[in-house]
């Protein structure tokens, strides 16, 4: 087929459904049960959709249109995730306004999606960048900032001294500017946070319950390497806080300093004491320190470094002895010498740590290279050669040898406690999320400043605070509202002389945490959504999207929704109770796509050149949608022509009564399989079954109408332009997509037939070809009358059987 033709055939197809205004809309009325599928909104980049987005939307494709035809009144729907980075940058670049570039993304996106055939409601279409949308952003702020959830520190940040600009972790990979690969050094800036760490736990608020982001992962049905990534980015630990005296170089007390650690029962170990180079004794004890110089110029480089290169195992320790402070063991009172190194954090625990080297690694490879004593309290390795970092049995230990390390550890924190020295603790290592951003293409902060510097909410009328017009798009560092008049002149006339708005902007991971509730109301101007119709469409039933989000968007999501929940506006406390990822699409050399490499697969050339259902199912049927995966040019012919074959068959079509048992049992196994693999997600082995089906009709001289019509119906979410348009040749009046999704007569499916193998002593001497599901009593009849198995036996006596159901018996003589 040509371009053209192919173009003219998705119009036509569009026509029919558009005439039915009814066929893709989710009802807010229907009594039919709901179903949400939910794509993750795609950021709508210059270069259009690429075949990653087709994969996952397409199954979710599948998953509504199958649902729909079930019954089910279905909510999907798509919108945009249009604030960002690239169209800033393209903005600095250019001089073109991101909201120019973003509007012509858009465009182009949506007609590609519609090119492809998807079901979305576009009624309900949402766009992050909109005033209409941001507004409820900002109102979410605002919420956060009522009830104390939303605070203003210092804090470090990324930032590249060339470009005069702070950078996302993900802009300083490895420590250099994405731009301009200068070296990225940490600075302090104030800036806004919102405090999801206190929603890792369970609470208690009002009488009600509010699950936490660790134990709320265990209701929903997700992966269970998403679950484990975000448990792993909380990162709890259960330890102890230890305190330490500090004293000077005439054994003067002069400070206690706190450490924490996960192994309180090696503290019989510790045989010295690490601080931040960031930790504040070291200025409270300038006058005790005597190598001042020599820390001012570690603590300098430390500066340059970031948290990931300091944190790197395989780094080599660098550190600096403080000289005339010593620390003070507090269970055996010995003194231990004071280190500063960058391999401890300040922001992490307290700053400050007991060194362990017989069971710490960096510690371990940190005393080899200073010297210092490294005493084993924990058996099991072997400590001559590296760290012994597992669990055994505690030595020179005093109270605690003997004991195992759990028991060992209880004892210890039971004893700190006891003697004031020290207590239970817990840890974790998300922090609150740092929400400014020094940009311009974002939700502005609604915050203003009044002369003296304090910040105030805007008040929910002011809203939408419009992102100002009137600035310029350079690199300078500066947030770019900050040289708005018009931003200025608007701050003054509603607040008053001297006040000053907020400058920065928020992080567009923001914008996506609470988009699937506006969906539920897009167009409400009074709420960020109706609370019945939030009640009605939530939570998501399934989200589909890139395993790139196991993280943070989907922690940040799932905070929202708890904070709404703590205060009163829904009734649930998880988002997305079911969540699949798709697998990324390789280039057909195996790599990775990118731009750079030139292996870019453009679907919209496979569209011109294949057409839309062509490329939608090949994708399908590459593979288990979870994996990762190769294109393959050639896997694309063998669809074509499965699709073409399904249309040529059409002149066999007979509207008369054709006797055929066997195909009427195949058809009946087709829907059972074709429904139950669309319901897990399965659409590979869907399609193979649909084309088992099509081999077995083609060898018919004749097919009769409703079985086609049939096997019409269960393609037709998967090849949709396709199966209307021959639904329409079989004069329909209507869509296909109002037909009913065929129920199948478990009497009527042929049941499966395997090869079961017969063995003898473990070696294969026999074969039966059988239905699946067989019993051991029925499989061992038919084994016993095998003549071949008579002659093995041979009267001998049988010592054992060994069973494996639909796979293999094994008598053993
Ligand atoms: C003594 C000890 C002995 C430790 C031992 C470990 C093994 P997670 O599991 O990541 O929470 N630590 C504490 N605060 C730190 C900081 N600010 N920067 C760098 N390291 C820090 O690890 C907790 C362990 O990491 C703590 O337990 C502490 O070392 C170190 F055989 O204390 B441990």
């Amino acid at each position: 087929m040509s371009e053209k033709k192919i173009m003219q055939e998705i119009k036509q197809v569009w026509k029919i459904w558009n005439k039915e205004k009814n066929l893709y809309r989710a009802n807010d009325f229907s009594k039919k049960p709901k179903l949400y599928v939910l794509d993750m909104f795609p950021y709508p980049s210059g270069d259009g959709l690429h075949v990653g987005h087709v994969e996952s939307y397409t199954a979710t494709d599948i998953y509504s249109r199958y649902f729909r035809m079930k019954g089910f009144n279905v909510l999907h729907p798509q919108g945009w995730d249009a604030f960002g980075l690239p169209a800033e940058n393209f903005a600095i670049k250019t001089g073109i306004h991101p909201a120019i570039t973003t509007k012509k993304a858009i465009k182009r996106f949506k007609s590609q999606m519609k090119m492809l055939g998807f079901s979305y409601d576009w009624e309900r279409e949402i766009n992050s960048s909109d005033p209409s949308y941001y507004k409820w952003t900002q109102w979410f702020f605002l919420l956060m900032y009522k009830n104390g959830l939303a605070y203003k520190k210092k804090a470090k940040v990324n930032w590249c001294p060339k470009c005069k600009t702070v950078l996302a972790n993900e802009q300083a990979e490895g420590g250099k500017c994405e731009r301009c690969e200068t070296k990225v050094i940490q600075k302090e800036l104030s800036q806004w946070f919102f405090k999801i760490t206190d929603f890792i736990e369970d609470q208690v608020y009002n009488g009600r319950k509010i699950k936490g982001l660790l134990s709320g992962l265990d209701d929903v049905d997700w992966p269970e390497s998403t679950k484990e990534a975000q448990r792993n980015w909380i990162g709890k630990s259960e330890g102890a806080i230890v305190k330490f005296e500090i004293v000077n170089s005439k054994s003067q007390k002069i400070e206690t300093v706190e450490v924490f650690t996960t192994r309180p029962d090696t503290l019989f170990g510790a045989t010295y004491f690490v601080l931040a180079p960031e930790h504040p004794i070291l200025k409270t004890q300038k006058t005790n320190i005597k190598n001042q110089k020599e820390i001012n110029e570690y603590i300098k480089k430390t500066r340059k470094k970031t948290e990931l290169e300091r944190t790197d195992l395989a780094k080599e320790k660098t550190g600096v002895k403080i000289e005339g402070l010593k620390a003070v063991n507090p269970v055996n009172k010995k003194t231990i010498p004071i280190f500063i190194a960058d391999y401890v954090l300040m922001e992490y625990g307290t700053g400050a740590i007991m060194a362990v080297p017989a069971h710490d690694e960096r510690d371990y490879e940190f005393a080899k290279k200073y010297n210092l004593p490294i005493i084993e309290v924990v058996k099991g390795g072997n400590i001559k050669k590296e760290a012994f970092v597992g669990e055994g049995i505690n030595v020179n230990s005093g109270f605690l040898n003997g004991l195992k390390t759990k028991v060992a550890k209880e004892k210890m924190i039971e004893w700190l406690e006891k003697n004031n020295l020290g207590k239970r603790a817990v840890q974790y290592k998300l922090r609150d999320w740092l929400i400014s951003r020094q940009r311009y293409w974002g939700a502005p902060i609604p915050i203003v400043y009044d002369p003296k510097g304090n910040p105030h909410p805007i008040p929910e009328k002011y809203l939408p605070w419009k992102l100002p017009k009137d600035v310029k798009f350079e690199a300078k560092g500066y947030s770019p509202l900050s040289k708005s008049k018009e931003l200025k002149e608007r701050t003054e006339k509603i607040f008053g002389k001297g006040w000053r708005p907020e400058v920065d902007t928020m992080d567009t991971f923001v914008c996506s945490s609470w988009y699937y509730f506006r969906y539920t109301d897009p167009k409400n101007k009074k709420e960020f959504a109706n609370k019945k119709l939030i009640e009605k469409w939530l939570p998501v039933d399934v989200y589909v999207g890139g395993a790139e989000h196991t993280v943070l968007h989907l922690l940040y999501s799932r905070f929202f929704t708890k904070v709404l929940q703590k205060y009163g506006y829904i009734n649930f406390n998880e988002p997305f109770l079911k969540l699949r990822h798709q697998g990324i699409i390789l280039a057909p050399d195996g790599q990775k796509m990118s731009k750079s490499k030139g292996n870019v697969i453009n679907p919209d050339d496979i569209v011109k050149e294949y057409g839309p259902d062509t490329l939608k199912m090949y994708e399908m049927f590459l593979g288990p949608l979870e994996d990762a995966k190769p294109w393959d040019t050639k896997g694309i012919m063998g669809i074509k022509r499965f699709l073409e074959r399904t249309e040529k068959i059409l002149s066999k079509v007979k509207n008369k009564n054709i006797e055929d048992k066997n195909l009427q049992g195949l058809l009946h196994s087709t829907i059972k399989k074709v429904s139950e693999d669309i319901e897990n997600f399965k659409f590979n082995t869907a399609i193979s079954a649909l084309m088992i089906f099509l081999n077995e009709l083609e060898k018919r001289k004749e097919i009769n109408k409703k079985i086609y019509s049939t096997f019409l119906i269960i393609l037709s979410p998967f090849a949709p332009f396709l199966a209307e348009k021959i639904w329409q040749k079989l004069g329909n009046k209507k869509s296909i997509f109002n037909e009913k999704w065929p129920k199948f007569n478990p009497k009527l499916i042929e049941k499966e037939k395997i090869t079961f193998l017969i063995q003898i002593n473990g070696k294969l001497r026999d074969k039966l070809e059988i239905e699946k599901g067989l019993s051991q009593k029925e499989i061992e009849k038919l084994t016993f009358q095998k003549e071949k198995v008579k002659k093995y036996i041979n009267q001998k006596k049988i010592k054992k059987i060994i069973f494996v159901k639909d796979k293999l018996i094994n008598i053993v003589i």
